[in-house]
């Protein structure tokens, strides 16, 4: 019987730090225990993080043992190997696969973060950073493209795990920035990863690789027409209505009104509601979700304190890839901190790469939007509805949505967050 492994890691189709672990565990024959429904926001979950600190993955589990950091997880699972070429035949060798191993990690890895993550929506895209990123990025290819002069392999006439780490590693700009004059500029580089992904220990596990026919463009800022003045004051009286604090007969200025706790929120003024959002999202986060959690849900949840949203995404009929409406979803989650405290939801990313739409539900402490959502940067390229919570097929929705699967989702499941 092959020897078992528990792999935690996000494994969607681009994800280069999989793609090393799982080729060489088909080297090695250990077998892989994946883990289908993780998802990056996972990473930060106190299960994750009591096992690996750092909350990055991939993290491996074998018994008690534990490791992280794909490249080390590489380099354990080749113990299981009977013949150890893969770690060089000699100490020069094994000595030549660090360096290029570090070189992968420390001076090209970082160049090729800075440049994709803004461009797929990781991290914001700030122009002149992303532009360094660029050339630093091409610099460090160059020189890449100068070791490989008169090389197949990087070290020896073998495949080593230095191949599998700068393959997998590359196969980002290779599939996201560079074209094909960028891949003439790197005409070294290219020859190697097209011999290497066409070997077939790479295409057992990538099996499709896709080459940059144009590199990705920067994500579009929807400019949002500044509200006339009239909307926005409708928009303020619509606001909930907050009670004004018991005057103390002292003038505003008094010392002690001043000192006067404020209140965080307006909705912290709001009449007490016995739901309570962060038992839901603990139990949400704990239980099946259907039925279990959804049966809590509808048990406890309290129509007066909170409201339940459709949420969609404006500009559906632009999105692309899978994981870059995810992506988007992930931007937003992170500029709605201040609602975290107010706001439960989850958005789904439905359908396939190029045909596919972002939506999800909300639950809203409070009857109307509060201003912890609305100043979002990203709201408004969401469309956000208030529905009805006592009918039927919207409650089938919700439980659908918060399950990420089930008959009324309007294209198959794709990829989703929880905002929780
Ligand atoms: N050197 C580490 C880097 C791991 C890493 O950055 N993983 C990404 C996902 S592919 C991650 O956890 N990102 C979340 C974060 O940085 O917070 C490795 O190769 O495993």
């Amino acid at each position: 019987m092959p020897h078992s492994v528990k792999l935690i890691a996000q494994l969607d189709k681009t994800n280069h730090r999989f793609h090393k672990v799982k080729i060489i565990s088909n080297i090695v024959g250990v077998n892989i225990e994946t883990t289908p429904e993780f998802t990056l926001a996972d990473a930060k979950s106190k299960e994750y993080t009591k096992l690996f600190p750092l909350g990055k993955v991939p993290g491996l589990i074998d018994g008690d043992f534990k490791l992280f950091d794909s490249n080390a997880i590489m380099f354990y699972l080749t113990s299981f190997a009977p013949q150890t070429s893969i770690l060089g035949q000699n100490p020069k060798e094994s000595a030549l696969i660090l360096q290029y191993m570090f070189m992968s990690e420390a001076d090209i890895m970082p160049h090729i973060t800075a440049v994709i993550y803004p461009l797929v929506g990781n991290i914001p895209y700030i122009k002149p950073v992303v532009q360094s990123a660029e050339a630093q990025l091409k610099k460090a290819l160059l020189s890449l493209n100068t070791l490989l002069i008169d090389k197949t392999y990087l070290v020896g006439d073998r495949l080593t795990i230095a191949d599998i780490d700068m393959v997998c590693n590359l196969s980002m700009p290779m599939r996201f920035v560079a074209d094909e004059k960028y891949r003439k500029e790197i005409r070294n580089v290219t020859r190697y990863f097209k011999t290497m992904i066409n070997k077939k220990e790479f295409k057992e596990v990538i099996p499709d690789f896709k080459f940059c026919v144009e590199m990705l463009k920067p994500p579009v800022v929807k400019k949002t027409e500044p509200k006339p003045a009239k909307v926005k004051a409708e928009l303020k009286s619509k606001k909930e209505t907050v009670p004004k604090p018991v005057k103390t007969g002292k003038d505003e200025g008094d010392d002690e009104a001043a000192l006067a706790p404020k209140p965080k929120s307006a909705l912290d003024l709001l009449p007490k509601s016995n739901f309570n959002l962060e038992d839901w999202k603990r139990f949400y986060s704990n239980n099946d979700t259907k039925p279990t959690a959804m049966d809590y849900f509808w048990k406890n949840f309290d129509p007066e304190g909170y409201s339940i949203w459709k949420v969609d995404y404006k500009y559906n009929d632009e999105n692309t890839l899978v994981f870059m409406s995810n992506n988007l979803v992930g931007g937003f989650f992170n500029r709605l901190e201040r609602a975290r405290k107010y706001a439960f939801g989850v958005m789904l990313t439905l359908g396939v790469d190029n045909d596919n739409v972002i939506s999800g539900y909300f639950v809203i402490r409070g009857q109307t939007i509060p201003e912890e959502v609305t100043d979002a940067a990203d709201f408004e390229s969401y469309s956000f509805v208030k529905v009805d919570h006592t009918d039927p097929t919207i409650k089938e929705e919700v439980g659908d949505y918060f399950a990420w699967e089930g008959p009324s989702l309007p294209k198959p499941f794709a990829d989703g967050k929880a905002f929780k």
